[in-house]
């Protein structure tokens, strides 16, 4: 056994991601989906919360009423990994000030986890056993009805992307045709460029935290971008070509298969969070999103600071001249 492998046998990894978009598009389906392939089994209503069982199932339903989050211990590739999922209330798409405020909130949380880790480094004795809860990425759903990104896409990405890594979808692909799919992800890819919102690049040039066989993936990943997901039904559903229950949707004309890489980049998507990129995710979340956050809030410090030792001498000067 090479000490890389023994290594990790013996330490968790922690991996923390986050669903976010506006509601009925799929995110806590994908996230029942996700925990069940991780365990290859359907969870029973009694192993999850509650909310994950909870979709949205009109356009007048709320769906997930509020942010939850839960974690789950999942083994990749011979490592252990204790993931923990954080579903988010859906974005409402008519009321533009509620609408902030949602963005708001889910940005409080992301926050919240650097206040934590800021509180730990500024302990004289630091927790060996304190844990990683940054949100390491965050999949933004995408609604496959628009013609690319809507203003309030641009808008809400433009937000979160300061904090966290983030990487859009196609919510629903079920509901396009190849045609509608690749134009979408086109016209998707231009507003994001146009816009220059800075979500997740696959790029080959950090090598050092990927590993070497993944550079050559990189172009065939930058294709695919972004990814197209299709949560299944509930029903069971069986692939007429093989009489195997399939995690899928039943149409009239077919069968969907959600984990079959024709059908949808699910399986590309989970490989990219949970194994190929996951080192690279954590390290940015640390460098860059919680370097960034740690230098504001110490301005943000150093300045109030400023203020009341300006204040303070304005005061004296005032009452010296009574
Ligand atoms: N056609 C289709 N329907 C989906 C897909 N994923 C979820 N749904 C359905 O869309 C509705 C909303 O799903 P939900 O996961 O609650 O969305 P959320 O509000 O984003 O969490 C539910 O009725 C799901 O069964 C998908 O990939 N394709
Ligand atoms: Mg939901």
């Amino acid at each position: 056994m090479n000490p890389r492998s023994r290594r990790r046998k013996h330490t968790i990894s922690q991996l923390n991601l986050m669903v976010v978009g506006f509601k009925a598009l799929g995110k806590t389906s994908f996230i029942r989906m996700l925990a069940d392939t991780l365990h290859n089994r359907q969870h029973d209503k009694d192993e999850l919360p509650p909310a994950v069982f909870e979709v949205c199932q009109s356009p007048e339903d709320v769906g997930t009423k509020e942010l939850y989050s839960f974690t789950t211990e999942v083994e990749e590739e011979g490592e252990k990994i204790s993931l923990t999922l954080v579903d988010t209330p859906g974005f409402v798409k008519d009321n533009e000030l509620r609408l902030d405020v949602q963005v708001t909130e889910v940005l409080r949380y992301i926050e919240a986890q650097f206040d934590q880790t800021l509180a730990e480094e500024t302990k004289v004795k630091r927790n060996p056993r304190a844990v990683d809860s940054q949100i390491h990425a965050c999949v933004y759903f995408i609604d496959n009805a628009n013609n690319g990104l809507s203003d309030k896409d641009i808008r809400i990405l433009k937000r979160i992307t300061a904090r966290v890594n983030v990487l859009p979808v196609v919510a629903k692909a079920d509901l396009l045709t190849t045609t509608q799919l690749a134009k979408l992800k086109q016209a998707i890819t231009n507003d994001l460029k146009t816009h220059q919102i800075p979500v997740f690049a696959f790029t080959a040039e950090d090598d050092e935290d990927v590993e070497s066989e993944i550079v050559e993936d990189i172009e065939k990943l930058q294709k695919l971008l972004p990814f197209s997901v299709i949560a299944p039904e509930d029903a069971e559903i069986t692939d007429p070509s093989t009489g195997q229950i399939i995690r899928g949707r039943q149409y009239a004309w077919g069968v969907i298969d959600c984990l079959n890489s024709k059908h949808c980049d699910f399986v590309v998507l989970k490989n990219v969070l949970m194994n190929t990129h996951r080192r690279l995710f954590k390290a940015m979340t640390l460098e860059v999103f919680y370097e960034q956050y740690r230098t504001e809030r110490l301005l943000a410090r150093k300045a109030s600071r400023m203020i009341s030792k300006e204040q303070k001498k304005k005061l004296l000067d005032d009452l010296s001249e009574i």
